[in-house]
């Protein structure tokens, strides 16, 4: 389906609006799993369809973009494996002129601060799924500050746990709620 839909020149509006329907679609298997009408093998298959789609779909997205708007690390915190809407968001910030650093899900502070100190990003973004991945996020924070480069960067946080009080609290720059609003967020900071 998605392989036939990619040899159709769509348009960057026709690929957003697959994307969020697969979004829709993560969002009902969530609430089947919820009540019990899924279970973690219908996550597993949903999690590999989903980022086999959005391999598909991210040559489309990040077409015709020479821009660089600026350099962000991007990974998912230590302790969680999922990392589908990180991609999206990959994929979206490329779209915007970004260059990604993605280093992947389930990564310990210190990959962060590894990280930052090789490519010297202007943006860090974390994304946590699990509620108890928040705490993950809070020391990936303190593990820049212990390294001296946490004022060199500005750090947005995305995940369904997040909130701004949360951001507030962690010394998170900014929550990221969508991937969207978050490109927003990160588009306003490097144009400054
Ligand atoms: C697919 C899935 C999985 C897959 C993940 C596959 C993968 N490669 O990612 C697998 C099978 C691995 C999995 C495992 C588990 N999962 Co799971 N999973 C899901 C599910 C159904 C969909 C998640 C998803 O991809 N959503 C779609 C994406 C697009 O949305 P998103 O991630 O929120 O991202 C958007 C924004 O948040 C934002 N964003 C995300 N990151 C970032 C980063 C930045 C910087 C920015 C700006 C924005 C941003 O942008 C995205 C697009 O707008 C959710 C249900 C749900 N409703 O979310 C449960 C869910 C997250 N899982 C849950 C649970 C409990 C588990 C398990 C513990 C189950 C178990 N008993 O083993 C394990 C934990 C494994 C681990 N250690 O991480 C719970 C979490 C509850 C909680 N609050 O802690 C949920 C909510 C299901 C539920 N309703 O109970 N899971």
């Amino acid at each position: 389906m998605v392989e036939t839909f990619v040899t159709q020149s769509p348009s960057k509006e026709e690929v957003m609006a697959v994307v969020a329907a697969c979004q829709e679609g993560m969002t009902i298997v969530g609430t089947k799993f919820e009540t019990s009408e899924y279970f973690i093998g219908d996550l597993i298959f949903s999690g590999e369809l989903m980022n086999r789609t959005m391999s598909i779909l991210r040559p489309l997205m990040i077409a015709n973009n020479a821009r660089k708007m600026g350099t962000i690390v991007l990974g998912t915190v230590k302790g969680d494996l999922h990392d589908i809407g990180k991609n999206i968001f990959k994929c979206m910030a490329e779209a915007a002129g970004f260059e990604i650093y993605d280093i992947g899900f389930d990564q310990p502070p210190s990959a962060f601060v590894e990280k930052v100190k090789e490519v010297k990003p202007d943006i860090v973004g974390t994304s946590a799924l699990l509620t108890l991945a928040l705490d993950s996020v809070r020391n990936t924070v303190k593990a820049l500050k212990d390294a001296g480069v946490r004022d060199s960067v500005r750090i947005i946080a995305g995940g369904n746990p997040i909130t701004p009080q949360f951001c507030d609290e962690a010394g998170v720059d900014a929550y990221g709620g969508s991937a969207a609003n978050g490109i927003k967020i990160c588009l306003g900071w490097v144009k400054k």
